[in-house]
């Protein structure tokens, strides 16, 4: 099995759960400057030009949410996802997704207004909608891990993965606020898993 993976990157979460469930990976460890994103053989296997890709058994596919599903499903013996019939599952569902499909979009329009467009696409009224669309995202994460060491049930699930990738790239530019304490009091308690340490090997590229 190989990943093709950018430090700091949605491939982060890729690893975390290949370290997690103790699979074994070659790394094909690439950066965002360096051109070899668009590079022909890369975009052959994945012609977004991003990571996570992953190749495994003759299939070559990305979409970091999709490659988590399939790892669980494929070599996931049950860990680290409630059972399909299980009342939780609908709730490590939703967590999966919201983290892609809510927190991530402002995300990427303060990545983007910050540090990648040129300056004449920037706009300071995006920027400002975006840090107030990921204060309610933040909110209502806080609220949900209250006490909790996990977002569901009593125990890790990819669901976390998902969810504390983003919230580790909010903190590591800056944009995670001190309160509410809950967020910090959560992510530290993943961050103290050596699979987290090992997927974020390398900080942010
Ligand atoms: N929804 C995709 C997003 C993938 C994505 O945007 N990856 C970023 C890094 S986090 C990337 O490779 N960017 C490189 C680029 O756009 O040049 C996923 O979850 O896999």
């Amino acid at each position: 099995m190989k990943l093709h993976h950018v430090p700091g990157a949605r491939s982060c979460r890729v690893r975390w759960l290949l370290e997690e469930l103790g699979i074994e990976y070659e790394l094909d460890q690439k950066e965002l400057r360096d051109g070899s994103l668009r590079s022909p053989e890369y975009l052959a296997k994945n012609p977004n030009g991003k990571v996570p890709t992953l190749e495994d058994d003759g299939v070559i596919f990305y979409e970091s949410g999709a490659i988590l599903q399939y790892l669980l499903e494929r070599y996931g013996k049950g860990r680290l996802a409630p059972a399909i019939d299980s009342p939780s599952r609908p709730i490590f569902l939703q967590w999966f997704h919201w983290a892609e499909a809510t927190l991530m979009p402002p995300m990427g329009v303060i990545m983007g207004n910050r540090f990648v467009l040129t300056e004449e696409d920037r706009s300071e009224a995006a920027l400002s909608v975006a840090r107030r669309q990921l204060a309610n995202a933040l909110r209502v994460l806080a609220g949900s891990v209250e006490g909790k060491a996990f977002l569901v049930d009593d125990e890790l699930s990819a669901a976390d993965i998902m969810v504390a990738y983003s919230l580790t790239l909010a903190k590591m530019v800056g944009e995670l606020p001190e309160e509410p304490e809950s967020l910090h009091h959560w992510l530290a308690g993943l961050a103290a898993r050596p699979g987290y340490q090992t997927a974020f090997e390398g900080g942010f590229g």
